[in-house]
């Protein structure tokens, strides 16, 4: 892994010889930035599809602004800093200035100075937060029903034909399968290190709790949808897996404040019977009967903050005394949302994986400034260095397998292929992830299994019967079970 980053870094230094002295040098300058930085995560999909409150879920503050609103138009940059700071980054190219912000209920309201969001490329916020330490998350506008300006700029952003991609990973979340959401994905992918690739992109099913009308099954009913879409082909030919999240239950469980559990405890402790009615729908329960706790306006409140699911959720938890405190609640609504579940898989298939997924970004990014300026001197070298990293590395060979299989190019028995996917890394690249083996298993374990997996795929690529391409699969796969003997 480390020997890929090293090449990585090689390749720039070559770079920089070759670009040195012409103002392109400063694009490899930020290369190198990135290589060094945290892994930037993309968060996409259409307009309310839940992206904002997402991020501020996974932040664990309320940062973004939700809804609609100027600055929810442009990209938005959220990167752990020392201090408190808004960059506007005009679309001009002119430099970044410095803009002045308040909060709002806790969401950065910046301030353009009556410019409009059409000027600016990106808004830069610099936070000083634990969560953005490992992962840089930018929130993008959103595709479809906003201007055709905006739209635009979501896809250029996403789309590397117009510049070097600025994520390294991307969140995609939709609420259905659109045919549009489709097309989007295969927007972000490129082709350069492999054909459509799954391996920087997972969907999330998002306003999970809606799925169910309010009802408290809702979360188990989005678990079955997830499954089935991340079973069709289409879907998994663009990502790993499909994870349901109620994104606003995490946020509010994330942020939950005193008065609102203060509220809840004096809801749930009305007769419920009477109170039922009440939470059929969110109509009735903001014009509930006066004798009912709290004004319409602060059960209005809640519902902003909770959904009509979340409320029923809760009452429900402090109904049962299965929660006594916030504390307590706060635990249970962000465990019931499905956050937990999103960052074990962020970090299972993201984070450990970062150093592969920034290397693929560094060596598309000087590619794609190679085939720019195809008169400078050096520059074909240069791009003949980086294609034999790209078709050498064998983090870069598993990414491209994996894809492969996923896409439903690789012929072979189903539990073969699932064998490829998984000793591959598709659950995860740990060595006891990919073996099937227990979280902690000894390496003893690890080295009994490798080897007896490794006798495996050598039997398959030699027989005969296997398909040319399981057989090149198998190639790469015996190659990783190498690695993990030798390293054992
Ligand atoms: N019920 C419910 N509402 C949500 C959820 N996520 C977002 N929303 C609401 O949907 C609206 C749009 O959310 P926002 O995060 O701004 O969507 P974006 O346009 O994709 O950034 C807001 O009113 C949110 O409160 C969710 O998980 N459940
Ligand atoms: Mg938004």
């Amino acid at each position: 892994m480390s020997s890929l980053i090293a090449d990585v870094r090689s390749v720039l230094t070559d770079a920089e010889r070759v670009f040195g002295g012409l103002p392109e040098a400063d694009r490899l300058a930020q290369v190198k930035e990135r290589l060094d930085g945290p892994l930037r995560v993309a968060i996409a999909g259409k307009v309310k599809a839940g992206k904002s409150t997402l991020l501020n879920a996974l932040v664990g503050e309320r940062l973004a602004p939700t809804d609609t609103g100027e600055c929810t138009k442009i990209v938005t940059w959220y990167r752990d800093g020392h201090t408190y700071q808004v960059m506007l980054h005009p679309t001009d190219g002119g430099a970044p200035t410095q803009a002045r912000f308040h909060r709002d209920d806790g969401a950065i309201e910046v301030d353009l100075a009556g410019a409009d969001a059409t000027d600016f490329d990106r808004i830069d916020v610099s936070w000083p937060s634990s969560s953005l330490r490992t992962m840089t998350l930018i929130d993008t506008p959103g595709v479809g029903s906003l201007s055709d300006g905006v739209a635009n700029k979501a896809f250029e952003f996403l789309d590397p034909e117009e510049d070097e991609t600025p994520a390294d990973a991307v969140l995609y979340l939709m609420k259905h399968i659109h045919a549009s959401d489709l097309n989007l994905l295969e927007a972000f992918h490129d082709n350069t290190v492999s054909q459509p690739n799954p391996v920087n992109a997972v969907a999330v099913l998002s306003r999970a709790d809606e799925i169910g009308a309010g009802r408290l099954d809702s979360m188990a009913s989005a678990h079955k949808i997830a499954t089935r879409y991340g079973e069709d082909g289409r879907l998994r030919r663009l990502v790993q897996m499909v994870v349901p999240v109620a994104g606003l239950l995490a946020e509010t469980g994330e942020t939950l404040t005193e008065w609102e559990f203060k509220s809840l405890r004096q809801l749930a402790d009305f007769p419920s019977d009477e109170l039922e009615p009440y939470l059929l729908s969110a109509d009735r329960f903001v014009e509930a009967r006066p004798e009912t706790p709290l004004t319409s306006l602060e059960r209005e409140q809640l519902l902003g903050r909770f959904g009509l699911f979340g409320v029923r959720l809760s009452l429900a938890l402090l109904g049962r005394n299965v929660c006594e405190s916030s504390a307590e609640l706060s635990e249970e609504l962000i465990a019931r949302s499905g956050l937990n579940d999103l960052q074990t898989v962020l970090s299972t298939l993201f984070m450990d994986r970062a150093e592969v997924l920034k290397a693929r970004s560094a060596l598309l990014a000087i590619e794609h400034l190679c085939t720019e300026h195809p008169e400078v001197d050096g520059v074909s070298t240069l791009l003949a260095g980086i294609e034999q990293i790209m078709a050498g590395a064998h983090p870069f060979n598993e990414l491209t397998t994996m894809a492969a299989v996923r896409s439903g190019w690789v012929k072979g028995r189903a539990a073969d292929l699932k064998d490829v996917e998984q000793l591959l890394g598709s659950g995860g690249a740990a060595p006891w992830q990919r073996l099937g083996l227990e979280e902690g298993a000894s390496q003893d374990e690890i080295r009994t299994a490798s080897i007896e997996a490794l006798s495996r795929w050598q039997r398959k690529a030699e027989n005969p019967l296997t398909s040319l391409d399981l057989v090149t699969a198998g190639r790469v796969v015996i190659r990783t079970l190498e690695g993990l003997i030798t390293s054992g």
